[in-house]
């Protein structure tokens, strides 16, 4: 079979992103007078759940027993998440955070080749425009024929409606594509919507379970040899 498209996760996959996200965080509950902090040992539990507004609930909800939740607590959510999103997006901008090896060449390669490119994820939209406008130039849009990202469906990963959306707006079905996660809860969501899947690991998901997954590299450094294993028909260009 010919994969006619690539569909890439963000967060881990594309960039090693979650440390700039935790810090972010960090920065905005600072900044509203919280005296939260998430250490990297607790981001890696809080990592449990996806998306930034529902990891912040299920911080207070399951490891802050003291904290009385103002009114309004989703409006609060919401707003503490949006002074996340704007130290985040700037972080962003002063280009800290690069494409992870293999990324940018891989994208080239793939789009000179006529392969479609996608992308799902569970991070705002906003994240993702800051991060490709850095690491493929302001025109990145036009590398992908779908970005499926954040609020845009009703349940997050590890649930399938961001690959399920993603495929519809492709007009493509499962079979003819192939994702690109870096976690547990991402490759539960792509095989879930049937896609045949491959991980690369990061310092956060290096031990999760990747059963099912048709490969787990620690990178994409050696291209050549993923292009091998996915059956991707990619010179090295
Ligand atoms: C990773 C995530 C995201 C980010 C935070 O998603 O779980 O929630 O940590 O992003 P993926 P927001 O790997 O699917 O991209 O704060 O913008 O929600
Ligand atoms: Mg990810």
């Amino acid at each position: 079979m010919t994969i006619k498209a690539i569909i890439f996760d963000v967060d881990g996959t594309l960039a090693d992103t979650e440390d700039g996200h935790r810090k972010s965080f960090n920065k905005a509950f600072a900044e509203s007078g919280l005296d939260w902090n998430w250490d990297a040992a607790l981001y890696d539990k809080l990592l449990k759940v996806t998306g930034g507004k529902e990891r912040i609930k299920y911080f207070v909800n399951d490891f802050l027993a003291d904290f009385s939740k103002p009114d309004g607590f989703d409006e609060f959510v919401k707003n503490l998440h949006a002074v996340k999103t704007q130290h985040y997006t700037t972080m962003l901008g002063e280009g800290h955070i690069p494409l992870r090896p293999g990324v940018k060449q891989l994208i080239h390669d793939a789009h000179t080749a006529g392969i479609t490119l996608a992308i799902a994820t569970t991070t705002t939209p906003q994240n993702v425009s800051a991060l490709l406008e850095v690491g493929l130039g302001k025109d990145w849009a036009d590398y992908f024929a779908a970005n499926g990202c954040g609020d845009i469906v009703p349940h997050k990963k590890p649930a399938p409606d961001i690959y399920f959306w993603v495929l519809e707006k492709m007009g493509m079905s499962a079979a003819d594509c192939i994702a690109l996660e870096d976690s547990e809860n991402g490759l539960r969501s792509s095989l879930a919507a049937g896609i045949k899947t491959f991980v690369t690991i990061n310092q956060y998901t290096r031990n999760q379970n990747f059963t099912g997954a048709a490969g787990v590299f620690d990178d994409l450094s050696d291209l050549n040899g993923f292009y091998l294993a996915a059956d991707l028909p990619l010179p090295k260009q």
